[in-house]
């Protein structure tokens, strides 16, 4: 497995596949290409038709897309249990997990990820604000539903989780205020080993992408 990613510190896409492969314990060699400078669409060129990190090879097999690098992992790797085991937690994983992909552009646009950066709020406006309060009912939801045999969203860790990574990590550096649940479940991501190397190797960097430094 080789999975190619932009900066540690600012690539939220990457971070989510990296957190799967991770906390399901696959082996992986990572390539990490820094966004914004004069060579980086010429490096992604070469891993994605689209332009876009992250990507997955797997022998002659080439994945793009961070939910489709997961879901191919979830299928080759049945018994690491990516996806919750019922039917009805699944469907609702994945409901949860797709929201995050195709939304939340204002909170994204607010707040975009920073790993290194030291916690401070932002003015946020109305549609970042409903962005947050229905990140947080969702989160809730799936713990009451689902959450009961472990601290993640669906008790294990799954591919939910993994979409929302990055946006626990946008919760503390904006320092957003939440209700105690929501921490609980910030605390139980930012306290696994996989994000804490993640970030560890994030403040390692030094690239700075100007558009992705909000103050
Ligand atoms: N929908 C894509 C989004 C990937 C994406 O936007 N990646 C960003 C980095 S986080 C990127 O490659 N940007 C290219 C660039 O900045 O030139 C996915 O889920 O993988």
């Amino acid at each position: 497995m080789h999975l190619v990613i932009g900066n540690k510190n600012y690539s939220s896409w990457s971070l989510r596949p990296w957190m799967a492969l991770s906390m399901a314990g696959i082996p992986f060699r990572e390539t990490v290409i820094p966004l914004d400078t004069p060579d980086t669409a010429a490096l992604i060129a070469r891993h994605s038709g689209a332009g876009r990190v992250p990507v997955l090879y797997h022998g002659r097999q080439v994945v793009w897309e961070s939910l489709a690098i997961m879901e191919y992992l979830a299928e080759l790797f049945p018994e690491k249990n990516l996806w919750p085991k019922t039917i009805s937690a699944r469907a609702m994983a994945r409901a949860v997990s797709n929201e995050m992909h195709a939304g939340f552009s204002a909170l994204r646009n607010a707040c975009p990820m920073n790993i290194r950066r030291a916690p401070k709020p932002v003015p946020l406006n109305d549609a970042a604000k409903r962005d947050i309060a229905r990140i947080e009912q969702l989160w809730r939801e799936c713990r009451a539903k689902f959450g009961k045999g472990g601290k993640f969203l669906f008790g294990r860790f799954s591919i939910a989780d993994a979409m929302y990574t990055p946006v626990v990590s946008r919760f503390e550096t904006f320092a957003i205020p939440v209700a105690e649940d929501t921490r609980a479940y910030m605390d139980t991501i930012l306290n696994t080993a996989a994000f804490r190397a993640w970030r560890e190797a994030a403040l390692k960097e030094s690239w700075i992408v100007p558009s992705d430094e909000v103050d």
